[in-house]
């Protein structure tokens, strides 16, 4: 390739970059009147800077060639300070390696800009093979911390891909430099979707877990719990694993359920927007549902609307991991507006929009799952008794 050629290629990718990022974004043709949803997702693999991906000299990468393909910008955690959207990315690259990566916007929905590097987490953990899956929690200590997955081969399984899942933990003031604390500790062999509360309870840092006996499967793990820390720096869950939010027999937690965002602070309690999965012949499906704990007591579950709450339609169902919708970041600005980012099937973010009071109203007035099928029906001609019954006095 000559030297014309190769440029030519530089600034087409380069105008095609800008483009991408300088987007607008616009609400879908999709109602529900809990949430809006999106045309574009808000963070893709071309939402990497090229200058991560090529190696830009003529002369060592004569053909413009991808020298450090990105594969994959997934599940983020998310913050709101100052102003500023941020987002802390799950980027895979083509090698399957995730690493975490800041990107910012003035704009909640579209905008997002990668800083110029990488999250470089502080590499105290030898056998750690891969982090991922990041919950941002501006804690009332001052600090940001950041709760991710830190993921070691079990060496002691002849089964190559058997893995050991544990809470890593960071902190920050500025999401630039990263003080590595040490992973967590608690009774499970097993942690992933580990989140922290963003303020004490009964003086001490408070997380959600999620127990699991063995990597992929849950095993006597029971749900999302909620477990006492009293040091941070030597963090170890010092009291029992309670279970918040169970996983039940038919519903969309059976399999699994985990944390998802940092919970959400309002007048009638604590709203958290969380994962549930389930096992289907096409694999686990992914669904994103919500419940609610008590303001005076986060472990107290005051709240759990029928259901899921966000599921993969339409170019979301197909991605790396189909069937997959997947939230471990939501922020709420001065406004009241809540803004959730979720990935779809491991491959991109998308952002849902919504307001606190919608979703209170959502989370306190949507019934709760009856958990059987006579039960359900029931609940359903309830409501359309109830509305036969009121559109017969308005006269329609
Ligand atoms: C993957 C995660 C996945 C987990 C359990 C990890 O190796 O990186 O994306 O959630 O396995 O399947
Ligand atoms: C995991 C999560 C995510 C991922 C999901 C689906 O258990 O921790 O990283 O989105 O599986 O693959």
């Amino acid at each position: 390739m000559n030297n014309n050629e190769f440029m030519k290629n530089l600034s087409d990718a380069e105008q095609k970059y800008e483009a991408l990022i300088t987007r607008k974004n616009k609400p879908v043709d999709f109602y529900n009147g809990i949430y809006t949803k999106y045309e574009n997702p808000v963070l893709t693999a071309e939402h990497t800077p090229l200058f991560w991906r090529y190696d830009m000299d003529p002369e060592t990468n004569p053909f413009f060639m991808e020298r450090l393909g990105i594969n994959a910008v997934l599940n983020s955690g998310a913050l709101y300070m100052n102003g500023k959207y941020y987002l802390v990315a799950r980027v895979e690259g083509n090698d399957r390696k995730s690493f975490f990566a800041v990107a910012e916007s003035d704009s909640p929905i579209d905008g997002f800009r990668f800083r110029d590097y990488p999250v470089r987490l502080p590499d105290t953990c030898p056998e750690e093979t891969n982090v991922y899956d990041m919950r941002l929690t501006r804690h009332e200590d001052g600090w940001i911390y950041g709760v991710f997955c830190s993921e070691s081969k079990d060496t002691e399984s002849s089964d190559l891909s058997a893995a050991n899942a544990q809470a890593g933990i960071v902190r920050t003031k500025d999401l630039e430099n990263w003080e590595r604390l040490p992973n967590l500790k608690s009774r499970s062999p097993q942690q992933r979707n580990v989140v922290l509360h963003p303020e004490f309870f009964d003086g001490k840092y408070a997380f959600y877990t999620r127990p699991q006996d063995d990597f992929i499967s849950t095993g006597s793990g029971g749900g999302v719990c909620f477990g006492l820390c009293e040091d941070i720096t030597d963090p170890v869950i010092c009291t029992e694993e309670k279970v918040i939010s169970p996983r039940r027999y038919h519903t969309i937690t059976e399999v699994k359920n985990g944390a998802g965002a940092v919970p959400i602070k309002t007048e009638k309690g604590w709203i958290h927007i969380a994962h549930g999965v389930r096992n289907t012949a096409a694999g686990l499906r992914y669904v994103i549902y919500v419940f609610a704990t008590a303001l005076d007591d986060p472990s107290k579950l005051i709240a759990e609307p029928s259901g899921l709450f966000i599921a993969p339609h339409g170019a979301e169902r197909v991605g790396d991991v189909s069937n997959v919708v997947f939230t471990n970041g939501a922020v709420v600005n001065e406004r009241n507006e809540v803004y959730i980012y979720y990935a779809s099937s491991d491959t991109r973010v998308h952002v849902a929009s919504t307001t606190v009071e919608k979703l209170m109203d959502y989370t306190f007035s949507t019934p709760s799952d009856p958990l059987r099928s006579a039960d359900c029906v029931k609940q359903r001609c309830d409501l359309i008794a109830k509305n036969l019954a009121y559109m017969a006095v308005q006269g329609k």
